[in-house]
């Protein structure tokens, strides 16, 4: 069939720590920081995952009251995430500043506690209106180096271009929990033991499929979208419909519609439509930490016009389109809306 799998198995028990330990070879300038910070960002997503476990016990789950920066309601589970990935990041001297989709301004290290020389932006928990519902959410973070030279990071820090990434992953916390990352060496995935609370290594070098299976979009919107992409979409599903080469799926949560793509092959995307002429996604801590990860794979990811990684974003909260996927399905998307409109 030469249907391309992604190698599920390995013959190691790899930690997360272990890994990045060995990718660290990649850096010969490698200190162990980067290391570290991947970790803390590892024991966070445990932390997370285990609020996550009993929140429909804990009186966790629903609404705070209050709305973020995005003008959406703060989940409980939104606000104890932003909060742990923080505190457990604030004080190790690891960060010049960090940034959290739940915050207008850039988050600055306390001035009792060091600053370092990374930098890390992050959506706590996308897809959190889903958690009532027992829907998977997830974690996404990019890591850059400051570019600022000294003192408390800023601004200027955390509006890069993708291409300037260092790492970049996501926690998606599903049927089980799973930490994947990428330092520019691959795509790796790891799978939370919670019997020793530990990520072990299960998805060695993830490469997207050559062979697509399914294609993700919110066809709800389809009178809202321009000509070029209704008609991409009807082409996509006469695929379905007629020759059956793939199918569609759309959860409505970021990261899990995106691991699915990685894992199986397709594309997803959600484009620019009337209503939301920007996009509905987030530039800098979704569409570019996960179009670091898919071209890592081998794959691609486009605002529709080109890719994502050469946009450096003019703000922190700034909205993209997102095509994310096969290279030649993504491709496939921008010549419809070249043509088209
Ligand atoms: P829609 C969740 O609210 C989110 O930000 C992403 O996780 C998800 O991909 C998208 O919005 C879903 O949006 O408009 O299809 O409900």
């Amino acid at each position: 069939m030469g249907v391309d799998k992604n190698k599920f198995k390995t013959d190691k028990i790899v930690t997360i720590e272990r890994h990045i330990l060995e990718q660290q070879r990649f850096h010969p300038e490698a200190t162990g920081v980067l290391t570290q910070l991947l970790y803390d960002i590892a024991l966070a997503g445990k932390m997370i995952a285990s609020q996550m476990s009993r929140a429909g016990l804990a009186q966790i789950l629903g609404k705070t009251g209050d709305t973020n920066v995005q003008g959406e309601q703060v989940m409980k589970l939104d606000r104890l995430a932003d909060e742990t990935i923080y505190i457990l990041n604030d004080h190790t001297g690891r960060l010049a500043v960090m940034a959290s989709e739940e915050h207008e301004d850039v988050l600055s290290i306390p001035d009792e506690y060091p600053v370092g020389k990374y930098v890390l932006l992050f959506d706590p928990l996308d897809g959190s209106s889903n958690i009532d519902f027992n829907v998977g959410v997830g974690t996404i973070f990019a890591i850059y180096q400051r570019v600022t030279k000294e003192g408390r990071g800023t601004m200027e820090d955390c509006l890069q271009p993708g291409r300037n990434l260092v790492a970049a992953g996501y926690i998606v916390y599903g049927a089980s929990t799973m930490f994947v990352y990428t330092t520019g060496h691959g795509v790796h995935g790891f799978t939370l033991d919670p019997s020793i609370g530990e990520f072990l290594l299960s998805h060695e070098d993830i490469r997207i499929p050559n062979i697509p299976t399914y294609y993700s979009v919110n066809q709800g919107y389809f009178t809202r979208w321009s000509p070029g992409i209704q008609k991409y979409t009807q082409h996509l599903q006469s695929m379905t419909s007629e020759t059956k080469s793939i199918s569609m799926r759309y959860v409505g949560s970021l990261v899990v519609d995106f691991h699915r793509t990685l894992l199986s092959g397709g594309i997803f995307y959600y484009p620019a439509d009337i209503s939301k002429p920007e996009g509905k996604l987030r530039l800098a801590y979704e569409a570019v930490p996960l179009a670091y990860i898919i071209e890592q794979a081998g794959g691609s990811a486009s605002n529709g016009y080109g890719p994502i990684l050469d946009v450096t974003p003019t703000s922190l909260h700034q909205r993209s389109a997102l095509y994310v996927g096969n290279t030649e399905m993504v491709k496939e998307a921008e010549d419809y809306i070249r043509i088209y409109g």
